[in-house]
């Protein structure tokens, strides 16, 4: 008895979890922002209501087979419609459906858009590894490559360590536009609630707002080939005085985004009949 009580109290307790997935871990991490939390309560509403129909659906299939079997109903009835039992198990289950769709598509509204940013961060997905841009600190980007196993030092977490993790600020509206350069991918953080497609050629749009400091981690949830597995996503979330100085030391340590520039003319390349000439004769 004591065994089956942990086991529950395991389940029921997200306290327990860090900020990545744990050994042994049952159902959630540790819900990092308001957003996870309500996607937590959501799930356990919807956990109780289906284990009461599954509940109730057992307890047909075993009453129907104990009062109707051959034995104690010799007989059978040759009825075919009732049209009020068949009203009610359609109209019933689309009342269920309905009321469990409000909050689930306010949620998902939740998730895509906030009223206002504090600042915004790009993610670009590649084969095999993340790519992330501050257009608010100076344009600045770098890469996200995972640490290989050899290469770990004590205490990193094999498959979960980058070298170059996202840096945001605790409490702040940070918009994350993500994209992808060449497959898709997936950017997952499970404990703030983020799980947002990389598309080639489209712009998708998330939000956090992470109340603590630390490192929150995830995964690519996208197979995106045969690296899929080792591009993991860590995010280190600082108090914002500390994130202000890693932005300003970041703007002297990475590339700054030149892309803006490109939109200069480029110089017209004219080829007369005596260039193509001289061209095949140097080719010769
Ligand atoms: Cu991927």
């Amino acid at each position: 008895m004591k065994s089956i009580l942990s086991v529950f109290f395991i389940f029921i307790s997200f306290e327990l979890y860090g900020k990545q997935a744990t050994d042994w871990q049952l159902s959630f991490q540790n819900p990092a922002t308001d957003l996870m939390g309500s996607v937590v309560g959501l799930h356990n509403v919807i956990l109780i209501v289906m284990s009461l129909i599954t509940l109730f659906v057992l307890f047909l299939l075993f009453y129907v087979s104990f009062r109707f079997s051959a034995k104690r109903n010799p007989i059978p009835s040759t009825r075919t419609h009732n049209t009020v039992v068949e009203v009610l198990w359609t109209a019933i289950p689309i009342v269920i459906l309905v009321v469990l769709a409000v909050p689930s598509f306010k949620l998902l509204y939740q998730q895509e858009k906030s009223e206002n940013y504090d600042m915004t961060v790009k993610v670009i997905g590649h084969q095999w590894y993340w790519e992330y841009e501050y257009p608010d600190h100076g344009d600045f980007y770098f890469e996200s490559y995972m640490i290989q196993d050899e290469d770990l030092k004590e205490g990193d977490l094999r498959l979960l360590t980058v070298d170059n993790p996202l840096v945001i600020p605790a409490n702040k509206n940070v918009q994350i536009l993500i994209t992808a350069g060449d497959v898709l991918h997936s950017w997952a953080v499970p404990s703030m609630g983020l799980k947002t497609d990389a598309v080639p050629g489209r712009l998708n749009e998330t939000w956090v707002n992470v109340k603590e400091p630390g490192i929150y981690r995830g995964q690519c949830s996208e197979i995106c080939g045969s690296g899929h597995g080792f591009m993991p996503v860590v995010v280190k979330v600082l108090p914002e005085r500390e994130f202000m100085a890693w932005a300003n030391e970041a703007k002297n340590n990475y590339a700054i985004n030149e892309d803006i520039e490109i939109d200069k003319p480029e110089e017209e390349i004219v080829i007369s009949q005596n260039n193509i000439i001289q061209l095949e004769e140097n080719n010769l």
